[in-house]
Parts: C-alpha cells; sequence; structure tokens
C-alpha cells in the first residue's frame, strides 16, 4: 500500500529496522551516513536502494529538513556508488517515489538505482 508522504517518521518501518541491524540486507556500501543494499525484488540486473541513515519519510521529508552537507553528502555517494558499480558509461536510472501517486511503499527515503541492461523508455 502506498503510504502518506506526510505522515511522521515510523521507527518501526522495515528500512528502520535494517538500518538496526534487526533484518538482515545485501550491502553494497555504507558509511556513517548512507547505507545502500540490494532491493529484495529486484526489477533490473543491478537494483540497489540507497539511503540516508536520518529519519526521513520521503525525498520531500529529506529536502525540506536534512542539512546541506547532509543532502549534498547523500547525492554524491548516490552519483560513487553508481560509479562503483561500474553503471556510468552503460549508464542507469535513479528513481525516489513519493508518497500515495508516486507509489511509495516503504516510509523512509530510498532512492533506486537500476542498470545492468538497456532499461527502456521512462514509464509514467
Ligand atoms: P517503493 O519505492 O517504496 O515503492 O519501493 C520499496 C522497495 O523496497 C521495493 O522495490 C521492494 O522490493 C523493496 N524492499 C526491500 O528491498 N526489502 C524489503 O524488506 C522490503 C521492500 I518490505
Amino acid at each position: 500500500m502506498p503510504i502518506d508522504a506526510t505522515q511522521p517518521y515510523d521507527p518501526d518501518n522495515i528500512f528502520a529496522k535494517i538500518l538496526r541491524g534487526e533484518i538482515p540486507n545485501d550491502t553494497v556500501f555504507e558509511d556513517e551516513h548512507v547505507l545502500a543494499f540490494r532491493d529484495i525484488n529486484p526489477q533490473a540486473p543491478v537494483h540497489v536502494l540507497v539511503i540516508p541513515k536520518g529519519e526521513y519519510v520521503s525525498w520531500d521529508d529529506f529536502a525540506a529538513k536534512a542539512p546541506d552537507v547532509e543532502i549534498a553528502h547523500f547525492v554524491r555517494k548516490v552519483g560513487e556508488i553508481a560509479r562503483d558499480l561500474d553503471l556510468v558509461e552503460p549508464g542507469y536510472r535513479l528513481l525516489a517515489n513519493i508518497g500515495g501517486h508516486g507509489h511509495q511503499e516503504v516510509p523512509h527515503l530510498h532512492v533506486h538505482l537500476f542498470g545492468g541492461k538497456p532499461l527502456g523508455p521512462m514509464l509514467a
């Protein structure tokens, strides 16, 4: 079920549990502020979710509340992770679903990183 992106942060959401180590994940990258792990239901040969460790419901929440330095770090890391996965030359896709119409299901900001094959045109 899609979420309401304006809801308060739920500390028991599944990605919060992953961040606390309560649920295992297939980590691709981790530092003090960012975790990247493989999606449990991949939609492409490479399907990685990149999340900030801070408690942000959605991209909207992150853009509104996160310090500039945290936003810059997150954006830079997404790019570095794609580069480390050798996706830059063949190309890749970033996607963030936000709220109901965006069909966001997990209420902790995540950016989908897709690659590993030609992805075709963006579907609305
Ligand atoms: P969405 O943007 O909120 O719609 O995407 C949620 C994604 O989280 C989706 O691709 C799921 O397959 C993925 N996911 C996961 O990787 N591990 C989990 O335990 C759960 C969802 I629940």
